[in-house]
């Protein structure tokens, strides 16, 4: 990798702790990724975005800060990308799925919550992660209170801006989430300098549009039953499309699937004749959160789709193209995005219809439902689909966990049992 010391000590990082995690993040991804047999070719583009994942792509981002352009941050895929690439700027997903950030996350925040959340505001706090040191302002939303409540202390740190998630899907509902991306394009407008004017618009919609076409051409690939690609795999891809440039990553997004659709015609597979199949439920996992696919697909089994936010609930679903007015265009995204089904929604039935259809499609032995530890809402939630999946016949096993590896014997086993069982 290039020396990028310069530009990490001009983003007012500390360099000494930042040594430290990049020394830990290859030999975790040498051991999970680089091990598995039969990757297909096109994975190399991957391994090259995770090679220089604190360097090139935020040379990219300095490169058009130097311009005048903006950086901004997100954490949920309710917040429209749309509009931030319409103002001309650049979009970073800043989810943190690792142990390293939680020490200093638990500095401000009590350590009965989240780890996603306490990684997230440690990764900030102990200025080690590139990308949040890049930023020019973050977008919050009112989901959790584990979230709500991090954006307050976060904006002492940041520029934090808060849209409010409704929680219900009624019709007034629709057209307040349809009101806060109003107020979420003045914002921007302001942060730019820049108007979104309905060409803008048009376009980023068009364009988020083919990135998640993208990513279900992927999905959809998993459908075979010869798997041409791994679940850890698949979970690395989606994971970059949060932050990769958009045009380069549907390039070479669709480019991999060539390669794996032409796998599936010749029969050529990553799994072992008559492998489980295995839907995952619940949680985002954020890089580099490897933990339980790695379990799964070390224990003989493989993971076919994730019903989570880095996953199906990322890219189901297109925003509707039709509408070329602003409150149009405004109504379409509000529409696209109130129909991800989250646990912080009540009632939340669409979700457990997701899981069932998606348990069906992917043609899946079963489903874990894994949960962040102190993740409330997905928690609780498991009530309901554990008694849909019954009623539905499809086998399911719940996991809660958190970053850390205290207890990856203990879930393997558990999870041995399952797949001997299904
Ligand atoms: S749409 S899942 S990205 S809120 S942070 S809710 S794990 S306690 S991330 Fe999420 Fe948006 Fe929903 Fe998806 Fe639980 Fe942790 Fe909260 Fe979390």
């Amino acid at each position: 990798m290039a020396d990028y010391r310069e530009l990490w000590q001009k983003l007012g990082m500390d360099l000494e702790k930042h040594d430290v995690l990049c020394e830990v993040l290859p030999q975790l991804y040498g051991g999970i990724y680089l091990n598995q047999e039969n990757r297909p070719e096109g994975m190399n583009y991957y391994n090259f975005v995770v090679a220089e994942v604190h360097g090139l792509r935020i040379k990219e981002l300095d490169d058009h800060k130097q311009q005048g352009g903006k950086v901004v941050g997100t954490f949920c895929v309710f917040v429209p990308d749309e509009l931030i690439l319409a103002a001309g700027a650049i979009g970073v997903g800043l989810c943190a799925g690792s142990q390293f950030w939680i020490e200093d996350g638990e500095k401000v925040l009590p350590r009965n919550i989240c780890p996603l959340v306490k990684a997230f505001t440690g990764a900030k706090l102990s200025g080690t992660c590139p990308y949040f040191q890049s930023c020019d302002m973050i977008i919050g939303e009112t989901t959790c209170d584990a979230k709500k409540k991090a954006w307050e202390i976060l904006d002492d740190y940041v520029d934090t801006y808060v849209m409010d998630l409704p929680q219900m899907k009624r019709e007034k509902d629709y057209k307040k989430w349809a009101e806060e991306i109003y107020d979420l394009k003045d914002k921007l407008e302001k942060l730019t300098g820049n108007v979104i004017t309905e060409e803008k618009l048009h376009d980023a919609i068009k364009l988020c549009n083919r990135k998640r076409m993208a990513l279900q051409r992927l999905y959809n690939a998993r459908k075979a039953l010869d798997l041409p690609i791994s679940g850890k795999d698949a979970l690395l891809i989606s994971q970059i499309a949060f932050y990769d440039n958009p045009e380069r990553f549907i390039e070479m997004t669709n480019a991999l699937c060539d390669e794996l659709e032409d796998r599936i015609k010749k029969g050529i597979a990553v799994n072992k004749k008559g492998s489980k199949r295995i839907l995952i439920s619940g949680t985002p996992m954020a890089v580099p959160n490897w933990k339980i696919h790695h379990i799964i697909e070390t224990s003989g089994a493989m993971v076919v789709a994730e019903e989570t936010c880095t996953g199906t609930r990322y890219f189901e679903n297109l925003v509707d193209e039709t509408p070329t007015t602003m409150d149009g265009m405004v109504k379409a995204l509000a529409d696209r995005y109130l129909k991800i089904n989250c646990a912080c929604f009540t009632p939340n039935k669409g979700r457990e219809e997701d899981i069932i259809r998606l348990a069906k499609e992917y043609k899946a032995d079963g489903v874990i439902y894994n949960s962040l530890q102190f993740c409330h809402t997905y928690n609780i939630e498991y009530a309901n689909v554990e008694k849909a999946l019954k009623e539905a016949g499809i086998p399911v096993l719940f996991i809660e966990s958190d970053y850390s590896n205290d207890d990856v014997g203990q879930i393997q086993t558990r999870v041995e049992a399952f797949l001997e069982m299904i």
